[in-house]
């Protein structure tokens, strides 16, 4: 035990000091691995040191950041020894020096950061100490801003590998990259690519109060100490910059949608300013949300009119002001007339005047506007997937040129599936963005395993046919298809002050992907969830083919335990987490019946043309295709059909038995996954391995419940039998809708 957890000790050292917070991280992991060496247990009474307290004692000494457990903190920048005497072999002779080129050839932050990160790198994984260099070189071609070439060339005699980009946040990015073709095991001796990003700004969005609380957040607290700032930096921030620059994103959106004007005055924008100057050496800047009644709540106005003189000239000095604290700042977001958010619907104005109007204050100093389209009205008789379709088609080709209108992936909002958002298709003259949620709002949070790599591929490449054939979504928002100067995509945040960051340790794997898709839509899941796996489990073939597995059934496994077929919105109130079919709430588009519509003649949502017509919200190829049920995609089916019990489905069962049967494969599937992951005993960190472990054994029971508890709630009206297969429920209906859950995390109400 002893000899294994030094070993682990041993391999995790190899990370070397690339910030003080890995340092002051050390020292906060000293405690309960000096519990596990078993050298420092505590005991009541005094202890006389003993032999193998001295011994401890002093391989402590000796080792002092060897007390590094597995506990995630590294993320995927782990930088382990390669043990592979054949890859080093290979290895080391191509990295003689590398060369970092840029036009100026200038030293600079961005520069040391990605000198650093080399270093460490490099001395971590081959043992090396990198000659790195910087010179001044022609303008690397064609990688635009952001790119980078790596490059393998003699130079000076020696095996050279050049990094050239046009800005020096293109060497980081290279330099990154170089790391990470070496932490996947890919050779780098003949090196000529180039990389340009798909998508100009990478956001990821934070839904954190200044408080501290983070809305839908499951891995702890925010990671801004808001109180401590400006004053006191936690080194924290710059390894959540490594992060974010090592997978290409850009932007970083501090503040809650639901947001405190607060954070637009003095005392914060201070703050914010510190915030900024440690992201700047990556790359990333800074945005904020922007609430639209700021500025009756800190201006004294009497009025947040958008078409009132004294609010523009109100809302251009409050930009002026924050560019004044951070001069590369990036932009606001606004989410107006939501969930009780203030708008311009207050004034009776349009969300193009509002939008505008803040745009203008913005657009002096270079910044843009990102205006959120998921809205939705309780006394709006239109079904709320069609909502803001109505409010936006109509505002088309009237926003400016730095508005760009953010839409969630999903018409209703992040469920396990959802068709994509008609808007994407229905927008032509309009800079659009998407919003993922890369947080587990609807797909157990942080204690259930779900990969979303394959649901944002799933939305990325789905057909708008908004310019016939091959008009994906992801060419409407990386702006290939209408040649667009601006693009944005944006990610709600599952990170925390969890000492891993993301509360499950493989829910990392979705902040990676996020920002990898970011930078290249094009990518696989499959590609993306291997490459993660190799940089964060290692690369013994065995383990990356068993994670990667694991990891990419995993979101349908979500689907099927708990919203299979297109069912969808029958969560538990509030907090979102469980089952809750039978949820009634005096706003019926927050009652579950609104959405699955279960009756005695059958299930879902009636969305087709005689009913509300959401198919119609979709090019004429897809509406005609999902208007009938017998050619609607079977997952997809009860989103746009009410479907009768005993409609026959493609697998030759009724609809009834195919519902019970998908509920009891998602369970199976959870049970197949802790298989697969029982078959990782040894092959990986028993710390990781143990967490995981555990997380699954309650996802196995959650599965169940959500079977149970829907499968029970739809009998009542289905009025037939489970069929043979499916397990027989625990307890009754009754002990189900009497589950209530206290203090989830991230839920608003609770906190
Ligand atoms: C919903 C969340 C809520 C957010 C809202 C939004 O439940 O907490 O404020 O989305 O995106 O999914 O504005």
């Amino acid at each position: 035990m002893n000899l294994l957890l030094i070993h682990f000790a041993m391999r995790a050292s190899a990370w070397s000091d690339v910030s003080a917070a890995l340092r002051r991280d050390s020292l906060a992991d000293d405690r309960p691995n000096l519990l596990r060496v078993g050298c420092a247990k505590p005991s009541r009474r005094k202890a006389a040191p003993t032999i193998a307290g001295i011994v401890c004692g002093l391989l402590l000494l000796v080792w002092p950041v060897a007390l590094h457990a597995e506990d995630g903190y590294r993320l995927w920048l782990r930088y382990e020894r390669i043990g592979d005497e054949k890859l080093l072999a290979a290895y080391l002779p191509a990295l003689g020096q590398i060369v970092l080129s840029t036009p100026a050839g200038t030293d600079s932050a961005t520069l040391a950061a990605a000198r650093t990160e080399l270093a460490a790198g490099l001395d971590g994984m081959l043992g090396l100490k990198a000659v790195v260099i910087v010179v001044a070189g022609a303008p690397a071609s064609a990688v635009g801003e952001e790119g980078y070439s790596l490059q393998t060339t003699p130079r000076d005699g020696r095996r050279t590998i050049v990094i050239s980009a046009s800005r020096d946040i293109g060497v980081l990015y290279g330099a990154f990259a170089l790391l990470r073709l070496i932490q996947t095991g890919e050779p780098v001796d003949k090196l000529n690519l180039t990389s340009v990003p798909k998508i100009q700004r990478r956001m990821l969005d934070h839904w954190d109060n200044l408080n501290g609380f983070i809305e839908r957040g499951y891995a702890g607290f925010s990671l801004w100490q808001w109180f401590q700032l400006p004053e006191y930096r936690d080194p924290r921030y710059r390894d959540y910059a490594r992060a974010m620059a090592s997978i290409g994103l850009n932007g970083t959106v501090l503040t809650n949608v639901n947001a405190n004007a607060l954070v637009l005055t003095p005392a914060y924008l201070e703050k914010v300013a510190a915030l900024a100057e440690e992201f700047r050496p990556y790359g990333i800047r800074v945005y904020l949300t922007a609430r639209f009644s700021a500025p009756i709540e800190i201006g004294g106005l009497k009025t947040a009119d958008p078409l009132d003189p004294a609010v523009a000239a109100w809302w251009r000095k409050k930009a002026d002001e924050i560019y004044s604290y951070v001069p590369d700042f990036g932009g606001f977001v606004v989410k107006a007339n939501s969930e009780g958010q203030p708008g311009p619907h207050e004034y009776g104005r349009t969300h193009a005047e509002g939008a505008n109007m803040l745009a203008d204050a913005l657009e002096p100093h270079g910044g843009i506007l990102m205006w959120r389209a998921f809205v939705y009205a309780a006394d709006n008789e239109t079904d709320r997937v069609n909502q803001a379709y109505k409010q936006f088609t109509v505002l088309d080709g009237q926003f400016r040129d730095n508005v760009v209108v953010q839409i969630k992936n999903g018409p209703l909002d992040f469920m396990p599936r959802e068709p994509f958002h008609p808007l994407f298709g229905a927008m032509p003259h309009t800079r659009l963005a998407l919003e993922l949620q890369i947080t587990q709002e609807y797909l157990g949070l942080s204690v259930h395993l779900a990969y979303l790599g394959p649901l944002w591929q799933e939305v990325l490449d789905s057909d708008t046919f908004a310019q016939g054939p091959g008009s994906t979504v992801a060419r409407v928002i990386d702006g290939r298809l209408y040649e667009r100067d601006l693009s944005v995509i944006a990610g709600v945040a599952n990170t925390g002050s969890d000492r891993n960051w993301t509360g499950h340790p493989l829910a990392q794997a979705n902040w990676y992907t996020f920002g990898r898709l970011a930078w290249d839509n094009t990518l696989s899941a499959e590609v993306v969830a291997r490459e993660w796996t190799q940089m964060t489990f290692g690369r013994a073939p065995a383990t990356v083919a068993t994670v990667a597995k694991i990891l990419l059934g995993s979101r349908e496994t979500v689907v099927n335990y708990s919203m299979p077929l297109g069912l969808h919105h029958i969560m538990a109130e509030g907090h979102h987490y469980g089952p809750g079919p039978w949820v009634h709430h005096e706003r019926p588009d927050w009652s579950s019946s609104y959405y699955h519509q279960a009756d005695e003649i059958g299930l879902g949502a009636n969305r087709g043309a005689k009913g509300s017509n959401a198919t119609g919200t979709y090019a004429k190829e897809l509406a005609a295709r999902w208007d009938d049920i017998e050619t609607c995609p079977e997952n997809l089916l009860l989103w746009f059909h009410h479907v009768p019990w005993d409609h026959r489905m493609k697998s030759g069962r009724i609809l009834w038995d195919e519902l019970c049967l998908r509920y009891q494969q998602g369970v199976d599937e959870v049970r197949t996954i802790q298989r697969d992951w029982d078959s990782l005993a040894g092959k990986i960190d028993a710390e990781r391995y143990a967490h995981v472990q555990a997380l699954l054994r309650r996802q196995e029971s959650d599965a169940c419940d959500w079977r149970e508890a829907c499968l029970l709630y739809f009998q009542t009206f289905a009025k037939r039998p489970l069929p043979a297969g499916v397990e027989a429920p625990a307890h009754d209906l009754a002990y189900y809708e009497a589950v209530k859950l206290r203090y989830v995390p991230g839920h608003p109400g609770d906190y």
